[in-house]
């Protein structure tokens, strides 16, 4: 910038005040004047959350600069404990009159009691206060022991191929490369495996498993060709069936019953070939 003149010395003079009177001083008056114009703002004045895993809930930060110059900022998160967010912090470049839209996941650990919590978003001078609504926790009624557990597997291919896609209801292949599918991420590599843990032991004998399969990507073509399934019982991993050279897009494995805690595919094999494997829905029965 420049000044001439005693110009520099009113602007000095002006500013010294303007300080004083706010009752501020040192780098918090420097940062506060760089950081008016800040806003921040979300796509719902209420956040839903309940508390399963795998849940897909949250919340768009709207991050705004109504100042007149471009800022570098920071938005800082926080959320009532238990809830857990999937950025704690947002740094980003704002230039003037522009405002940042970033997806924030909220979700709530298996037990979180229902009830209203809080979510603070604080920038420059500004904050925002955000209501989070606990719900109960769904219950399945279609007696597939896979949903509403938690589910984890060797690898993930993120973001778009979670474990989570792997138990969330969907089969429907045509949906692929949504979000409602499995893919591990170490490609070439077998074998790879997806676990779905019970809360309590259960009585299983049938295992669902809907690989991929759509129009595009044929079950022949892209679908899991071997795997084994693996129940733990006891404390240790027992195989309860095999499936090899498969090419459908559904197959159902049934066993003699037995009382597992959890239960594990071991991927050993894709129809593509030393490629990924693939799971669009894994349900398990008793
Ligand atoms: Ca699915
Ligand atoms: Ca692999």
């Amino acid at each position: 910038m420049r000044i001439h003149g005693w110009r520099p010395l009113v602007l000095v003079g002006a500013v010294l005040a303007g300080i004083v009177a706010a009752g501020i001083t040192g780098p918090a008056a420097a940062d506060r004047s760089v950081h008016r114009g800040l806003t921040l703002g979300a796509d719902v004045a209420q956040v839903a959350v309940t508390p399963v895993p795998c849940a897909k809930q949250g919340f768009e930060l709207r991050f705004g600069n109504t100042g007149k110059n471009a800022v570098y900022a920071d938005a800082f998160l926080e959320a009532d404990a238990p809830l857990t967010l999937s950025r704690k912090l947002v740094s980003s470049y704002l230039p003037p009159g522009y405002t940042l839209k970033v997806r924030i996941d909220v979700n709530a650990p298996r037990g979180t009691a229902p009830g209203t919590y809080s979510i603070s978003v604080k920038a420059g001078d500004q904050e925002l206060t955000l209501p989070v609504e606990v719900g109960e926790a769904p219950v399945d009624t279609t007696g597939n022991l896979a949903r509403y557990v938690p589910v984890t597997a060797s690898s993930e291919h993120l973001p778009v191929y979670p474990v989570c896609g792997a138990v969330d209801g969907d089969r429907d292949s045509e949906h692929w490369a949504k979000g409602t599918g499995w893919n591990d991420a170490t490609r070439g590599n077998f074998p790879d495996w997806v676990q779905v843990t019970f809360d309590q032991p259960q009585a299983v004998s049938r295992v669902d498993l809907y690989t991929l399969n759509s129009k595009q990507y044929p079950a022949a073509g892209y679908g899991l060709k071997d795997w084994d399934v693996l129940a733990q019982v006891n404390g240790s991993w027992q195989p309860v069936a095999q499936v090899r050279d498969n090419k459908a897009g559904l197959t159902s494995s049934t066993f003699t019953p037995v009382t597992a805690t959890a239960v594990r595919i071991l991927a050993l094999a894709s129809n593509e070939g030393l490629t990924y494997s693939r799971i669009v829905e894994l349900e398990i029965y008793q």
